[in-house]
């Protein structure tokens, strides 16, 4: 491998793009850019800054100035990608939801598994350093023991029937969109805070635009969870993209027996810790816990945000790709356990039912 870890992406839109200024901060050099045609290449690599364009995904994958694929695409292409990458040896960031369904997710598991590959899934806001200060505070006895995981995740991005998107059609991006784009972000936070796993849920689904572009919409514009948790805790979440005003509000509260940790993601650099006597807003980079300084890139009082999440990911998958085994990670193993979350959502959401979660 040389020096700087060498990124091929595969995919060139907005995903496509975050990754890439990332792979650069993160000391790494994009070689390669493929989109699904020639043209649509040399125009990702005109935008996102690649050195070269690549006609095809094939080409990409088999270069051997690329060390790590990262998959940008809609959903439905993720496995075949992922396989082919895996195949020729190279390591993967995969972009949420890793599959379109648990058994393919844990396929993919297995392979990257089999290949000693490092293989990664974006669930990039572990690597806000507030978040990493709430965990500390769970795990270090702080909160006391967990009682109550609440919160929400909400967008407006298809609030109208005019909006669209590939990830509305069931085909591209899957049976669930809603609680598959964002919901699995909230679940995967709260679960990497509080050290429990959701084991039980009861779930119910909406979809507020049964059309967009004149096609009939299968995939929920949001989701209601109420769940149970392996240590005895219960939480709630809402998941919606049709909640005017709300751009990429991902709230939560874990209720511990002395301290309540409230994050919120559209004003990240500080964290509400309540208390019975005193309530306090803890600032990023004043004196916060080692394990979420580490992750603190500028000076307190100068905000960080959703980029610097990405370039911290980046950065410890293309660490592990070296050989070392940075905490907190999310792996595809991480990328199983959305899809599993996600596959009860739907069941129970279908059923009317409480439905356990594969564990
Ligand atoms: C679109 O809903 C999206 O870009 C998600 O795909 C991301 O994972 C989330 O971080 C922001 O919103």
């Amino acid at each position: 491998m040389a020096d700087r870890i060498r990124a091929g992406i595969v995919g060139t839109g907005f995903m496509g793009t975050v990754h890439a200024r990332a792979i650069r901060r993160s000391g790494g050099v994009v070689t390669r850019v493929a989109g699904s045609t020639p043209e649509s290449s040399a125009a990702g690599r005109e935008r996102i800054g690649a050195e070269s364009a690549t006609e095809s995904v094939d080409e990409l994958i088999a270069a051997d100035d690329v060390d790590v694929v990262h998959v940008c695409t809609p959903n439905a292409t993720h496995a075949p990608l992922v396989r082919a990458a895996i195949a020729a040896g190279k390591s993967v960031v995969c972009e949420k939801p890793l599959a379109v369904d648990a058994a393919e997710a844990q396929e993919l598991l297995d392979l990257a598994t089999a290949a000693g590959v490092t293989a990664t899934v974006p669930f990039v806001y572990r690597f806000y350093p507030t978040v990493r200060e709430a965990r500390a505070r769970v795990a270090d006895g702080s909160a006391g023991p967990v009682r109550l995981l609440h919160g929400s995740y909400l967008q407006d991005w298809l609030a109208d029937a005019t909006d669209d998107d590939w990830r509305v059609d069931a085909a591209a991006g899957g049976a669930s969109r809603a609680f598959a784009d964002i919901g699995v972000h909230w679940c995967d936070l709260v679960e990497f805070v509080s050290g429990h796993r959701i084991t039980r849920l009861a779930a119910r689904t909406l979809t507020v635009h049964p059309e967009r572009g004149g096609r009939p919409v299968t995939t929920e514009d949001a989701a209601v969870v109420l769940f149970e948790t392996d240590r005895g805790a219960a939480g709630n979440v809402t998941v919606s993209q049709v909640t005017p005003g709300r751009k990429n509000r991902l709230w939560f509260s874990v209720d511990g027996a002395t301290e309540s940790l409230c994050f919120d993601q559209e004003n990240p650099d500080s964290l509400w810790i309540g208390g019975r006597e005193v309530n306090r807003q803890l600032l990023r980079g004043s004196g916060g816990h080692p394990a979420a300084e580490r992750y603190s890139v500028v000076p307190a009082g100068h905000p960080q945000g959703y980029q610097d999440c990405f370039d911290a990911f980046v950065a410890d998958t293309h660490a592990a790709v070296a050989g070392s085994a940075p905490d907190g990670l999310p792996t595809f193993a991480d990328g199983v356990r959305a899809a599993r979350v996600t596959a009860a959502v739907l069941e129970s959401a279908a059923a009317r039912t409480w439905v356990e979660v594969a564990a």
